[in-house]
């Protein structure tokens, strides 16, 4: 064992699983093709981190699609294989198209993607909430839940059409061949349709998540407030199976465990319907949310580009949306966006690095970008400076706890949209040292769940799925290749014109 093994091991008191490929994973169509691989350190060959990297995507593959950890989350879960999927495409394009079409093929008649599609096969007691408790086929009916597959019945951030995009460029003749962008269009439609329609609480034309895990980021400072007005379920009403895998002191509490279980079981005994009336006993407008929701948005215009029609209105809605978003949701003075509570309509002034998220739009006004990216580097987040990579909270913040879930350690996927960002506002060198690191700490964290946002230490799920996937993103964004990153996240849409 390792030393990051070892930690990890003493701090969750289990390490995930990783199955070995003996030989390269993944052969056939489409397959491993490191043409364009990035050296990041000279003394240890890319190829190496590449290859242990395919291994654990190789040993999280279900057949059908991809377990977040093997341990901890062994379903399939929405915003992972979003992620999953953009790294995948470097080993097989073919099985990240797969990918995202499993998950499509649980989506909701009333256009919502479900956050976890159930894997039968798998215990009841292996993971709470279980199908048992969403009983989507039975209350959701009425909102169009799939009868043959069990899902949850809340959503995920809506990354799926910009994973969409990426995979479709990672191989345009395997895309046309399969159909993919025109299988995929309407049903990525519908789902944005839903969020825009179904979920506009706040009025204010961006959408509202209705719980916690909604937005991905389950127990960070900012839903506090919210949640205090939710009335917990009883401890002893369920069983909490994430204790089995990871340590308590890192996790929710018992308390927001209670809450979470309360908001979804109202939520279910509701049919899952929305109300627009800002009854919802939980409702928050969220900047990163909101912002995957544009770049999405952007990245399905150019997938109807490519499908024949325009695209032009598409690109105009996610302008539209990034003004909204900016109008509700950004605080000159703080030089953050934060979360709005729809239900008090004012904003929670706790800095997450969900509020630095909307770095990646291309259309976000020029000073505001300028003052995220100083935000960034200042002494809230700490980058260039005392930490390696971004927290997930504020250093500086009452709730800072390096190693407490989504209270202050450094997720990959969170890290990987702000390099996105940075580059895309040609901050270049910047993005390069952020890129460097999380390369390194993916390798040395032995691709943790998320890390000491300090010191790099491996927390959560060893051999987590996002983490290997963005590791096999960074490692083919080889310097003469950014120019395509700026095409896929939507820049050249209008001439990259900003206000
Ligand atoms: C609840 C699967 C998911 C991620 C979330 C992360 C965590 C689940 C949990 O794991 O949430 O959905 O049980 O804590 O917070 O972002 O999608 O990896």
């Amino acid at each position: 064992m390792d030393r990051t093994t070892q930690l990890t091991a003493r701090r969750t008191g289990t390490a995930d699983p990783v199955r070995t490929a003996t030989s390269p994973p993944f052969s056939g169509h489409g397959e491993i093709g490191p043409s364009r691989v990035a050296v990041y350190d000279p003394v240890r060959p890319a190829g190496s981190l590449h290859l242990r990297a395919a291994e654990v995507l190789h040993g999280n593959w279900t057949g059908t699609s991809t377990v977040p950890s093997r341990g901890l989350y062994p379903h399939q879960w929405s915003w992972d294989s979003a992620f999953i999927a953009i790294g995948l495409r470097h080993l097989s394009p073919l099985r990240a198209q797969i990918e995202l079409e499993t998950l499509l093929d649980a989506q909701w008649g009333d256009g919502r993607i479900p956050h976890i599609v159930f894997n039968p096969s798998v215990p009841l007691d292996a993971y709470f909430p279980s199908p048992d408790f969403w009983r989507s086929s039975t209350a959701g009916r009425a909102a169009g839940a799939p009868r043959t597959v069990q899902t949850s019945g809340i959503v995920q951030p809506p990354v799926h059409a910009l994973a969409a995009w990426l995979v479709h460029v990672s191989d345009p003749g395997l895309s046309r061949a399969r159909s993919f962008l025109s299988r995929i269009y309407p049903r990525l439609a519908a789902w944005h349709r839903y969020l825009l329609h179904r979920r506009d609480l706040g009025g204010g034309g961006i959408a509202s998540v209705v719980h916690p895990w909604e937005q991905g980021m389950d127990n960070a400072p900012s839903w506090d407030a919210p949640l205090s007005r939710v009335t917990p379920a009883p401890a002893r009403s369920f069983r909490r199976a994430d204790l089995d895998h990871g340590a308590a002191e890192d996790r929710p509490t018992d308390l927001d465990y209670g809450r979470y279980v309360r908001l979804a079981t109202d939520y279910r005994d509701g049919g899952y319907a929305d109300g627009t009336d800002g009854t919802a006993g939980f409702a928050v407008e969220d900047p990163a949310f909101n912002a995957l929701l544009i770049a999405s948005e952007h990245a399905l215009a150019r997938i109807a580009r490519e499908l024949g029609a325009t695209g032009t209105a598409r690109h105009a809605r996610a302008e539209r949306l990034t003004a909204a978003l900016v109008e509700r949701l950004w605080d000159p003075a703080e030089g953050m966006f934060f979360c709005r509570d729809v239900r008090t309509d004012e904003l929670i002034p706790e800095r997450g690095v969900s509020g630095l998220v909307p770095l990646l739009l291309p259309t976000l006004p020029r000073d505001t970008a300028a003052t995220l990216v100083r935000t960034l580097y200042g002494p809230h987040f700490g980058l260039g400076g005392s930490t390696r990579l971004v927290p997930s909270y504020d250093l500086t913040g009452h709730a800072f706890d390096p190693h407490r879930y989504w209270r202050g350690p450094a997720w990959f996927n969170t890290n990987w949209l702000v390099e996105r960002g940075l580059r895309l506002h040609g901050e270049h060198a910047r993005a390069e040292k952020l890129r460097g690191a999380l390369l390194e700490t993916a390798d040395t964290s032995g691709f943790a769940e998320y890390v000491d946002p300090y010191t790099g230490e491996a927390c959560g799920a060893l051999g987590f799925s996002w983490t290997a996937a963005l590791t096999l993103d960074l490692l083919h964004e080889a310097p003469e290749a950014v120019h395509s990153t700026t095409e896929e996240f939507g820049k050249g849409a209008k001439g990259g014109d900003r206000r």
